[in-house]
Order: C-alpha cells, then sequence, then structure tokens
C-alpha cells in the first residue's frame, strides 16, 4: 500500500506542490473475508489532521497459501517445507499454520489438502 502525497491544500487554496510518498505493508491474507476500510491520516506540525479512506475487499482462498488464486501442490509444498515447526524454530511460516494454532503440523497439510483443486 504506497500512500502519495502530490499537493497541500489550505481552505482550498494551494501550499505548493510536494511529492511525499510513504509506503506500509499490508498482509491481506491474514485478514477475514469481506469489507475492510483503510484511512491514511495526515498531521502537520500546527496540529491540523486530514484522513481519506478507500475500501477494499478481501476475498481469501483457504488453502492458497502462496496467493495465486489455486490451490495445488505448491501450497502443499509450502506447508511441507515448514512441518513440524513452531514459531522460533528456523522452518517456521506462519503462513503455513493453517488452523493458527501455532504448530505446523499434519492438520495443516489436511485443511490444504480439503481445498486441493479450488480456485478463486
Ligand atoms: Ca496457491
Ligand atoms: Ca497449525
Amino acid at each position: 500500500m504506497t500512500l502519495h502525497v502530490d499537493e497541500f491544500l489550505l481552505s482550498n487554496v494551494s501550499l505548493g506542490w510536494v511529492s511525499y510518498t510513504h509506503s506500509a505493508s499490508l498482509n491481506t491474507r491474514t485478514l477475514v473475508n469481506g469489507t475492510h476500510n483503510i484511512t491514511a491520516t495526515v498531521y502537520d506540525a500546527s496540529g491540523n489532521v486530514d484522513s481519506s479512506s478507500i475500501l477494499i475487499n478481501v476475498q481469501n482462498l483457504l488453502g492458497d497459501l502462496n496467493g495465486d488464486g489455486e490451490v495445488d501442490i505448491m501450497d502443499i509444498s509450502i506447508v511441507a517445507k515448514a512441518f513440524n515447526s513452531e514459531p522460533e524454530h528456523p522452518d517456521w511460516d506462519a503462513i503455513a499454520d493453517v488452523n493458527n494454532d501455532e504448530v505446523i503440523d499434519i492438520l495443516d497439510i489436511s485443511i490444504v489438502a480439503l481445498e486441493f483443486g479450488k480456485t478463486v
């Protein structure tokens, strides 16, 4: 997600053009499906505040760990690579913890396997 500000206005009068970009990361795969509101808020040194919002629609496919829109062997391999790990283990990959129980095991593989072949 990137916020790009080009022009600052004071009571609809331009204070000049400024090029400023700020980026932030948002892993939408960790969000529940549905509509989410993202708000960017800008503060200045005088205490003025303004914000703008956009809506995003998240439709994650259960088992699609690499986010390519289908559940296939690549997703199974992500779980297999992290198999038998817990947080802090070098093989740990949070995305492979499909059931969010902080261990990557046969339950995670079975969830992906049950969804195998599904597409967005
Ligand atoms: Ca996939
Ligand atoms: Ca798990």
